[in-house]
């Protein structure tokens, strides 16, 4: 079974507060399209081709590095499109607001992890939110298109946030500003798909 790019419950122009238009569309068609097209192709005929992105991600050291970067790319964006909204940019509420306060001590504390973690991270990767194997939750972040799930990740766990911060999702409007599109985004981060990731997760 063939994986599939996701649908978007959002126009590309919807984000536009945060994202342009046009960086929306190529990221979702070309990026994207390419990583689920060549993820497609270096699993075809293989005893993986009916395996789930999260047992592939799973496995990934056993597989060729074809897969560790479209497998990873297919399951990192397709992450990223669900937990942004057009009506995001309220803050977390409930049992994980309570758990970002005391781990990280406030939602803007969080931020500010999230932003460095992102902001440092060199060439391209993401940052992210995870709940690791004791049910907590800690920030990281990981090179090209690996993600906490994979078994080759440094630090493992269950992403319920990820921010890419390759310059193919910020350049066209933040050129190499990457700090400012990071401050940006937190304006359609989906709190509930967050919530909802969450709760899946513990
Ligand atoms: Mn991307």
């Amino acid at each position: 079974m063939a994986f599939q790019l996701p649908e978007l419950s959002y126009d590309y122009g919807a984000l536009d507060k945060s994202i342009d238009a046009q960086t929306m569309e190529i990221h979702y068609t070309k990026h994207h399209g390419a990583y689920v097209t060549n993820c497609n192709n270096a699993i075809a005929g293989t005893e993986w081709d009916d395996k789930s992105i999260e047992e592939i991600m799973a496995n990934v050291s056993k597989l060729p590095p074809a897969v560790r970067n479209n497998g990873g790319g297919h399951y990192n964006h397709a992450l990223f499109w669900s937990i942004l909204s057009p009506n995001g940019g309220d803050a977390p509420a409930g049992k994980l607001a309570d758990e970002i306060n005391a781990t990280f001590g406030s939602f803007s504390a969080l931020k500010d992890l999230m932003n460095t973690a992102g902001a440092t991270r060199f060439g391209s990767g993401w940052a992210w939110l995870i709940v690791d194997a004791q049910g907590k939750l800690a920030v990281c972040s990981t090179p090209n298109q690996d993600n906490p799930t994979m078994d080759i990740a440094e630090i493992k766990g269950t992403p319920i946030l990820g921010i890419d911060v390759w310059e193919h999702a910020y350049y066209l409007r933040y050129q190499n500003r990457r700090p400012d599109y990071l401050k940006a985004i937190w304006d359609v981060i989906s709190w509930d798909a967050v919530a909802d990731r969450y709760a899946a997760a513990k």
